[in-house]
């Protein structure tokens, strides 16, 4: 659509179950901010609508596992996520709730009318259904063996061990999770969505129309419908919910991606109904034709909002269909995929109780590596370098050096403008292009492409700098340094707003330290932006170096995770066929001090050990190496070894004994030490 006279723009509805992270900001919300802060930027008429999806199974499973209510969870997490997007700057003109009011009613009214004109099927089939309990059983709610790797923990929807999706019927031995019995199976009725009578129209609509979708989005919706659609239910028995709201629907609800993108409209209702004046009626923002529609979201969400809400909405029959949906792919953490149950997650309250003030280095950290076309990696190592190495030593260090120079020769003050000579013309040349390569990415919905374009600002800024060399200049000639920091002054306050979008913190400091009280996006590439004779803030640092030691506390944390997920995993093996006590007696296992420990030449697993024994001393060798890499460290500690061992001789070396170590269950080997200083020889029994 080229001609549009507002936009709406939505995020996906992140589930109240748990804390969002930096795959959620990554894939979703900063790309949306990004998005939407630029259209503000260029005085368009934009709404930015967010909020917790509060329904659905998960949710349910949650409250049981914490023996709470499923409104106690929800409450919970939808003020935690709602004060981390706050807190990172994600400027929602709204961000609710799909347990709202308005939104149980409007989500009601659309059923209603769709029902009305017949757009749904009614069907009956058989499901689980637990007696004891009395209530059918979503697919999550049943539990039983996998029938393709055996896994007696599998789950109706999917086997977590071997990855395979499930139907509850394909499960041996099915089991309800709510009681533990065994579940039977019984006839229901649910409403359905015949997605196949809508196949023609989204063929057309999505393959034809919209051939400028990103080609994930595209390829997604093109492997769907070359399937074939076919109905799908959107209802469910179950007690957490919005009831189904026609007659003889007795226990059953919504299913929750019937409701939940609704919940985008009802929270633009909720929003324009408080503020009228301001936001108008909220059908402007999702009937007019004039109006374009915007979703964000993970991939993970593609048939929802290409397929199933586009069915829904035309189904219903008076609203606009999406313009675009800029789906990304995922986020990964440290090469593994980012999990909410296994704690293997960046969370974003966590990230700002470690680094309290850097929400802008996480932004630009994750836009430079936006999962936009592929799954893409999280790194700490990659976190750190383009701190120190992008924003502390471009961006950063153009603006301190520009701002300290203007202090140091002007007291602060914004000099004249004298004669450019070819090479500041030159320079102005390079920098007036940024503006519409930046613009013409941020309208492809390229926000890492956009970014990178917009830094080729400081870059220049940084190299006028250098190739001018104003403090050598200053010594001869102090009217060309006016121009000199003129210039360098005017680039700083382009920087500001090219990354009012990306870097909404820094750039508002920026603005501050420049004394720019307004600015726009029409504004970019212009060299007047700050008047000669203006009087500039005492300038202080945008950005500061991130430490070695800074990012080994991150990894340590990670890696705890690591050991308490394998540790969580580990299943100890079945106890050994008894031995005698006289056979265990044959054993003689002793404690000695560590004389010297070094590792074996040429033997990368070998440390050799000398070791006081009480009797003398001996030599004993053990495959522990890699484990203790500074085997000096030993030194003067107390082992266990069995005194008796047959001695063998490993590379040329006579071992007298084996020391005892445990190994654990991610594969490294412990030392057995006693507590206590104990006297070398003695036995252990
Ligand atoms: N809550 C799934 C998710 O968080 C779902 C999105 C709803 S968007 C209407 O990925
Ligand atoms: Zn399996």
């Amino acid at each position: 659509m080229t001609n549009f006279k507002r936009t709406t723009v939505t995020s996906a509805l992140p589930y109240a179950n748990g804390p969002v992270h930096i795959g959620h900001l990554a894939g979703v919300y900063v790309p949306a901010d990004i998005y939407v802060r630029y259209l503000r930027l260029k005085g368009e008429e934009v709404l930015f609508i967010g909020g917790s999806d509060e329904h659905g199974v998960p949710i349910t499973i949650k409250a049981k596992k914490e023996g709470v209510t499923p409104q106690d969870i929800v409450d919970r997490y939808h003020s935690i996520i709602k004060k981390s997007f706050e807190e990172f700057g994600i400027t929602f003109d709204i961000y609710s709730r799909t347990t709202s009011k308005t939104h149980r009613e409007l989500a009601s009214d659309i059923f209603r009318t769709i029902e009305g004109k017949g757009g749904f099927i009614e069907k009956t089939n058989e499901q689980y259904y637990d007696e004891s309990a009395q209530q059918f059983l979503a697919d999550r709610y049943i539990t039983g063996k996998c029938p393709h790797c055996g896994n007696e923990n599998a789950y109706g929807d999917q086997c977590e061990s071997c990855g395979t999706s499930l139907s509850p019927t394909d499960l041996i031995n099915p089991k309800s999770a709510i009681s533990g019995n065994v579940p039977v199976m019984r006839e229901t009725k649910h409403w359905y969505l015949p997605l196949d009578q809508h196949e023609a129209w989204l063929r057309k609509w999505i393959l034809e129309d919209h051939k400028e979708w990103k080609a994930n989005v595209y390829g997604q919706c093109k492997s769907w419908l070359d399937m074939g659609l076919q109905p799908r239910a959107v209802s469910r028995d179950l007690d957490w919910g919005i009831p189904v709201p026609v007659p003889g629907a007795d226990g059953k609800v919504l299913y929750v991606w019937f409701d939940a993108p609704i919940g985008y409209i009802s929270n633009t209702k909720e929003l324009c109904d408080s503020q009228p004046e301001k936001y108008g009626p909220w059908e402007k923002w999702w009937k007019d034709e004039d109006t374009r529609l915007i979703h964000f979201i993970g991939k993970d969400n593609i048939v929802f909002h290409c397929i199933v809400f586009p069915a829904m909405l035309k189904a219903e029959g008076s609203y606009i269909l999406p313009d675009n949906v800029p789906a990304n792919e995922f986020l990964n953490l440290e090469g593994d995929k980012i999990s909410t149950s296994r704690n293997w997650a960046v969370w974003l309250h966590e990230y700002l109780e470690d680094f309290p003030g850097k929400q802008d280095v996480l932004r630009y950290v994750l836009t430079a590596n936006a999962p936009e076309t592929k799954d893409n990696d999280f790194t700490w190592n990659d976190f750190q370098a383009r701190n120190n190495n992008e924003l502390v030593a471009i961006f950063g260090n153009f603006i301190n050096r520009a701002l300290v120079l203007t202090q140091n020769y002007y007291a602060g003050i914004v000099p004249a403008l004298g004669p450019l000579t070819d090479y500041d013309k030159q320079t102005l040349e390079e920098f007036v292009n940024v503006k519409s390569e930046v613009e013409k990415l941020l309208n492809n919905f390229r926000f890492r492409d956009a970014q990178k374009e917009a830094m080729t600002l400081a870059r220049i800024g940084n190299k006028y700098l250098a190739d001018t060399e104003p403090w050598k200049v200053a010594k001869i000639d102090m009217d060309r340094v006016a121009t000199i920091m003129h210039l360098s002054l005017q680039i700083a306050a382009n920087l500001a707003i090219a990354f009012e979008p990306f870097l909404p913190f820094t750039s508002k400091k920026l603005r501050t330290m420049l004394g720019m009280k307004s600015f726009s996006w029409n504004d970019l590439g212009k060299i007047d932006l700050l008047v000669a004779g203006s009087q500039l803030e005492t300038p202080e640092l945008l950005f500061e170096k991130i430490e070695d030691e800074t990012m080994q506390v991150q990894v340590q944390k990670l890696l705890d995770t690591k050991i308490a997920n394998e540790a969580a995993n580990y299943k100890a093996s079945p106890v050994k066929e008894n031995v005698a006590f006289e056979d265990f007696m044959k054993m003689d296992i002793r404690v000695g001090t560590v004389l010297s420990c070094q590792k074996v030449p040429k033997a990368d697993k070998l440390l050799q050990f000398r070791i006081a024994d009480g009797l003398e001393e001996r030599t004993i060798l053990s495959g522990i190496a890699q484990h203790y890499p500074n085997p000096e460290e030993l030194v003067g500690t107390q082992v266990c070894f069995i005194a008796n061992f047959e001695p063998r001789k490993l590379r040329g070396i006579m071992s007298e004994g084996m020391i005892l170590s445990a190994e654990n269950s991610d594969g490294k080997l412990v030392l057995i030490q006693p507590r206590a200083v104990v006297t070398n020889g003695v036995e252990v029994k």
